[in-house]
């Protein structure tokens, strides 16, 4: 009960943090089939915001401890705006100090209740106003399961989400229940598979197969494989052999808060 009081103090008093993990373009994002190409180091072509609360008497507060209890009490939806807004201000911010690259994307993590709020499409178009980032340099991240909560009504959300020109991903993809049958209708540009399946590779062979599974199946509906939590180098080599295009994980880089960002962005350079 304290938590939850702690926690409605917490916007007023400006007590969230945001931290941001780089996203890697793998080589198989640019590989042309007729040439067997040299492999290009991962580059960073985005990052996920991490939402933590600077809690004045216990620290720096993991969002497993307090989003459950965000998205109970509603608090969610206004934590979620400042989180929106922070991140698209820094991808302008970042983008600016590598302008002969292509401009980095900054991802955004959306609960059920967030999703499910009527001012969702309204907020997210003000915010990309107001900090004048790009929409399509936006990415909208909903696991599989809100997505499949009620499939029919998240089809529609994301219609509307992606006329504003902002992307899609469905996240923690093969943890869920997916229908099929909705997935393939999704407006989705990302999946992102799971790191439980992504620990898995380089063990039996079950493990091994699902992956590129997966993989094959975000290019079958026209979207690009994300693989979260690579953490080893064998990883690593599993995902680009199979072609997965993009890749987040401690292996490259935990999440970070905003002030470390230039730094890693200049030694991924
Ligand atoms: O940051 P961490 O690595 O502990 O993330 C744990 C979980 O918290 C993830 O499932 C992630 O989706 C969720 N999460 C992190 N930041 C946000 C946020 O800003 N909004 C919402 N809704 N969930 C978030
Ligand atoms: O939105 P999502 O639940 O996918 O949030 C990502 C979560 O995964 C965050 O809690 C982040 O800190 C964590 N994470 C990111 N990279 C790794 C990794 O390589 N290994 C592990 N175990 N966790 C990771
Ligand atoms: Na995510
Ligand atoms: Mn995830």
């Amino acid at each position: 009960l304290k938590l939850e009081a702690d926690l409605r103090r917490a916007i007023e008093r400006g007590e969230f943090r945001v931290h941001y993990q780089p996203k890697l373009a793998l080589d198989g994002f640019e590989r042309r089939p007729e040439a067997e190409p040299p492999l290009l180091p991962p580059r960073i072509v985005g990052m996920e915001a991490l939402v933590r609360w600077e809690h004045p008497e216990d620290g720096l507060i993991p969002p497993a401890r307090f989003v459950p209890l965000a998205e109970e009490t509603g608090l969610i939806v206004p934590m979620g705006r400042w989180v929106l807004e922070e991140a698209c201000r820094r991808a302008v911010e970042w983008q600016a100090l590598r302008p002969s690259e292509p401009p980095l994307t900054m991802s955004v993590n959306l609960s059920a209740r967030q999703f499910e709020d009527p001012g969702l499409v309204e907020d997210v178009a003000r915010i990309l106003r107001e900090t004048g980032l790009d929409p399509r340099h936006l990415t909208v991240e909903i696991t599989e399961s809100v997505s499949m909560k009620d499939a029919r009504s998240a089809v529609g959300t994301l219609r509307e989400l992606k006329s504003l020109g902002v992307c899609l991903a469905i996240d923690d993809f093969g943890t869920g229940y997916s229908s099929l049958a909705y997935l393939h209708r999704f407006p989705a540009d990302f999946l992102k598979i799971d790191r439980s399946f992504v620990g898995g590779l380089g063990e039996g062979p079950e493990e091994k197969g699902l992956v590129p599974g997966v993989v094959g199946l975000a290019h079958t509906l026209g979207m690009k494989a994300i693989a979260e939590g690579v953490e080893t180098a064998e990883q690593l080599a599993r995902l680009r052999e199979m072609g997965c295009d993009l890749a987040q994980g401690f292996y490259f880089s935990r999440p970070l808060p905003g002030e470390a960002i230039p730094a890693l962005l200049s030694e991924y350079a």
